[in-house]
C-alpha cells in the first residue's frame, strides 16, 4: 500500500504554526541567568543572625536608633572627605523637578505638579499694571509623590515580618515617625563615581545587565578609585538617556517605554561585598538601582532560594540600615572623570515621608 505524502507546503506551514505556538515561543525566549542560577543556593544575607542582634545591623547602635549605617559616618571619616575638596568645583546630581520627570511610571507616580497661589502678590495691580510702590511676587506649592525623580528610599519604604529595620514598628498613614525622611537628616562622607557603563564599553548597559562584584572592583582598578569602607557607592549605567528616547513611530513616547524595560542594575552577588565594605548609601542613574527591575515578564528569580522581592533593597534597607538613591544624574561627574569627592545630601525633613525626592552634591 503507498502512504499518502503531505504536500511540501502544507508540512511548511505546518511546522511553521508549531514554532509559533505560544508554548514553543515561550520556551524560545525563556530568560536564564547563569549568575542567578549560581545563587540559588545561597542563604539570603538577612537570614544569617547579625553580631549584634537578630539581623546584620539591628542593635548596632542601640535598640532605638532610627539612622542605622550614618551612624559609621564619624566626624573622622567626615574630615577625610573633606579633604578631597581641592577644586571647589560642585556637581548637583538630582533630575529637575517637572510634570514629566523620569520615574518608575505607575497609577500614582504621576509627574510633579507645581502650581502658583492664585492670589499672589502681583494682584495689589490689574492685570498688565505696576505700581512702582510696590514689588510683585508669586509663591507656588507642590503635588508630588515622594518616589519619583531623584530621591533617596528610606528605612519605611522596605520591612518584612512586620518590622522596620532595627526592629523598628511599621509605617502607619499617620505618625510615621521611624524610618522616615526627618529621621535621615543629612548624609556626609565619601562618595565614589563607578562608571560601570565606560568600564564595559556600553553606554548605557544592555537591557536587565547583570552589574557583577567583579564590575564593581574592575571599574574602580580602571577609574584608578579605591572603594573604601563607610562610602557612597554612586553606579552609572547610562540609562538615564533612556528617558528621552522616541517610540517607534519617531515621536516623543509619553510611556516611556525604552526607559521602562528591565534596567540594568546591581545584582545579588555584590551584597557580600558592599556588606564588607560597609557601604552607607548606593545610588545609580536607574529607577531601583538593582538588577531585574522592573521584573522581566516571565523571570523568577532564583537567588537566595527563588526570593522573588528586590534583594539589594531588603538587605540594605531592612537588613544593614543602609541608604538607597534612585534616579540620579552622574553624566557631569562621568564627563569629569569625578571619580571620588565629597558627597552631600540634606532631605526635606518631612515627617512620615517614606521616600524624599533630593539633590545630592558632590563637591571636588
Ligand atoms: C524601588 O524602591 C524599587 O523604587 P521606588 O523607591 O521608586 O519605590
Amino acid at each position: 500500500m503507498r502512504h499518502r505524502t503531505m504536500p511540501r507546503a502544507a508540512s511548511t506551514i505546518l511546522a511553521l504554526l508549531f514554532l509559533l505556538s505560544p508554548a514553543v515561543a515561550r520556551a524560545q525566549i525563556a530568560p536564564s541567568y547563569s549568575q542567578d542560577d549560581q545563587l540559588a543556593n545561597e542563604p539570603a544575607p538577612w537570614t544569617v543572625p547579625g553580631k549584634w542582634g537578630p539581623r546584620g545591623n539591628w542593635g548596632r547602635w542601640g535598640e532605638q536608633d532610627k539612622r542605622g549605617m550614618l551612624n559609621f559616618l564619624t566626624p573622622d571619616l567626615i574630615v577625610k572627605a573633606a579633604g578631597l575638596v581641592k577644586q571647589g568645583k560642585v556637581y548637583a546630581l538630582g533630575e529637575e523637578m517637572h510634570s514629566d520627570l523620569p520615574r518608575f511610571i505607575t497609577p500614582s507616580r504621576f509627574g510633579v505638579q507645581i502650581i502658583h497661589e492664585n492670589d499672589g502678590y502681583d494682584r495689589v495691580t490689574q492685570a498688565g499694571q505696576f505700581d512702582p510702590k510696590r514689588n510683585q511676587g508669586a509663591a507656588s506649592f507642590t503635588i508630588m509623590h515622594n518616589h519619583v525623580g531623584t530621591h533617596l528610599d528610606t528605612f519605611a519604604h522596605i520591612y518584612r515580618e512586620n518590622s522596620l529595620f532595627n526592629n523598628m514598628p511599621p509605617p502607619k498613614p499617620v505618625g510615621t515617625v521611624h524610618g522616615d525622611a526627618a529621621s535621615v537628616k543629612f548624609i556626609v562622607g565619601r562618595g565614589v563615581l563607578l562608571d560601570v557603563a565606560k568600564y564595559k564599553g556600553t553606554d548605557p548597559l544592555p537591557v536587565n545587565y547583570w552589574i557583577t562584584t567583579a564590575d564593581l572592583q574592575n571599574t574602580a582598578k580602571s577609574q584608578g578609585v579605591e572603594i573604601r569602607k563607610g562610602d557612597v557607592l554612586l553606579i552609572r549605567t547610562g540609562w538615564r538617556k533612556k528617558w528621552d528616547e522616541p517610540g517607534p513611530d519617531g515621536r516623543a513616547d509619553p510611556s516611556h517605554a525604552q526607559y521602562l524595560q528591565p534596567e540594568p542594575g546591581v545584582g545579588p552577588d555584590t551584597l557580600r561585598f558592599l556588606n564588607d565594605m560597609e557601604i552607607v548609601a548606593i545610588g545609580a542613574d536607574t529607577a531601583a538601582v538593582e538588577w531585574n527591575f522592573p521584573l522581566q515578564a516571565g523571570y523568577s528569580r532564583k537567588a537566595f532560594g527563588g526570593f522573588q522581592g528586590l534583594p539589594l533593597h531588603v538587605d540594605f534597607i531592612w537588613n544593614r540600615g543602609a541608604y538607597i538613591l534612585e534616579i540620579m544624574n552622574l553624566d557631569e561627574l562621568a564627563k569629569d572623570q569625578a571619580y571620588e569627592f565629597l558627597f552631600v545630601v540634606a532631605p526635606l525633613l518631612l515627617r512620615g515621608g517614606i521616600g524624599v525626592p533630593v539633590n545630592p552634591i558632590a563637591i571636588r
